[in-house]
């Protein structure tokens, strides 16, 4: 009776354990069976209880079946537990698997910032008209960056720049225009030169003007140099970065270093001139001062003002990069906001 019973209780609690769909099924069935109050204890305190009145060699039977049933559902136990423990770690390792030997990633090729590249077309169209490419000191003198330009202290275009001094009677080069000076001293006439880089304004800073910004300087000097001659030059340059008609406009300008003088403004490509921040609602976006060079500097840089006359020209490589891309605020150039450049 007893034993029918204890082997009946070991029937069903080894389907059960065999049969335990997941761990925490294995852990109820095991607290219900195996645990200090469990079906299986009960019944072996209930046998023991009534093992005393069994005859000696039942009573031996009966022990040996009861230990025999504990061990056989406490291995079936641990050996299901175990199957579950081993699929979770199959299931781990499968996840967190990570080959040593796959080549890495490729790392992202960077791009050239808008300003590079645009400095650089400018570079190639005036270099295949024979210009030479110079380069120029950012902290400069008094003498190249205003007196020998015609600016001399007294003069009240030297507040049109808000410039930055530092020690030593040197600045910041308010534009490009002294690597003309420079040029000239160097290399005397004839002279076809270009000079991007960077220049320092002690500006307040809106969508359309920086403190620090980037120009490109010419100059060309020979016999009998024209307005038509720099025009020339001038729209070639405006072409060959815009590769399309862009309306222009050519005002009277003043810049003490040349004579005539203009500034020339190209139509807002980013509002077709119907008016925006960037043009100041105006329509049109200042982007170069150009001339006739002053005769007083011919004369600083060493050259016969008799003899030779040329042509110069201030370009705002920064706006221009605005007007080729439609970048809309000139701060997005300084950023380094690589959401940004990553478009270009
Ligand atoms: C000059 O700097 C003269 N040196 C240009 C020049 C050279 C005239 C040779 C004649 C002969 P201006 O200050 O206007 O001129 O600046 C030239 C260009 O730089 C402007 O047309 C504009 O495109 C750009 N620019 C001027 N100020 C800023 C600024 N704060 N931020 C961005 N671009 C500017």
């Amino acid at each position: 009776m007893l034993e029918s019973k204890l082997t009946g209780l070991q029937e069903q609690a080894a389907a059960a354990l065999d049969q335990a769909p997941d761990a925490e099924a294995l852990e109820a069935i095991r607290v219900d069976i195996l645990g200090r109050k469990g079906q299986l204890p009960t019944l072996t305190t209930q046998i023991g209880k009534s093992m005393g009145k069994l005859p000696p060699e039942e009573r031996a039977s009966l022990g040996k079946l009861m230990n025999a049933v504990k061990q056989d559902l406490e291995s079936r136990y641990e050996a299901r537990k175990a199957a579950f423990e081993r699929a979770a770690l199959d299931l781990r390792l499968n996840a967190e698997w990570l080959d040593l030997t796959l080549p890495a990633p490729g790392t992202r090729p960077g791009t050239l910032h808008p300003l590079t590249q645009i400095q650089r077309e400018l570079e190639e169209y005036f270099n295949s008209l024979g210009f030479a490419i110079l380069d120029g000191p950012e902290v400069e003198d008094e003498w190249h960056n205003f007196d020998a330009l015609n600016i001399p202290a007294t003069h009240p275009a030297r507040d049109a720049q808000d410039t930055f001094f530092v020690e030593g009677g040197l600045l910041l080069r308010t534009h490009t225009s002294p690597v003309q000076v420079r040029a000239m001293e160097k290399f005397g006439a004839p002279l076809r030169i270009v000079a991007p880089g960077r220049v320092f304004r002690n500006e307040e800073v809106d969508a359309s003007h920086e403190h620090t910004f980037y120009q490109l300087e010419g100059m060309m000097i020979d016999k009998d140099v024209s307005i038509g001659h720099m025009l020339y030059f001038l729209k070639g340059l405006l072409q060959s970065i815009f590769h399309r008609e862009v309306t222009v406009r050519l005002r009277p300008g003043f810049f003490p270093f040349v004579e005539p003088g203009f500034e020339l403004d190209i139509q807002c490509l980013l509002c077709g001139g119907s008016g925006c921040p960037v043009c100041k609602q105006s329509g049109w976006v200042e982007q170069l001062g150009c001339g006739l060079v002053h005769p007083n500097v011919l004369r600083a840089g060493g050259i016969d003002p008799e003899q030779w006359n040329g042509f110069a020209f201030g370009l705002g490589v920064t706006r221009l990069v605005m007007m080729r891309y439609g970048i809309d605020d000139i701060r997005h150039l300084a950023a380094g906001d690589l959401r940004f450049l990553r478009q270009f």
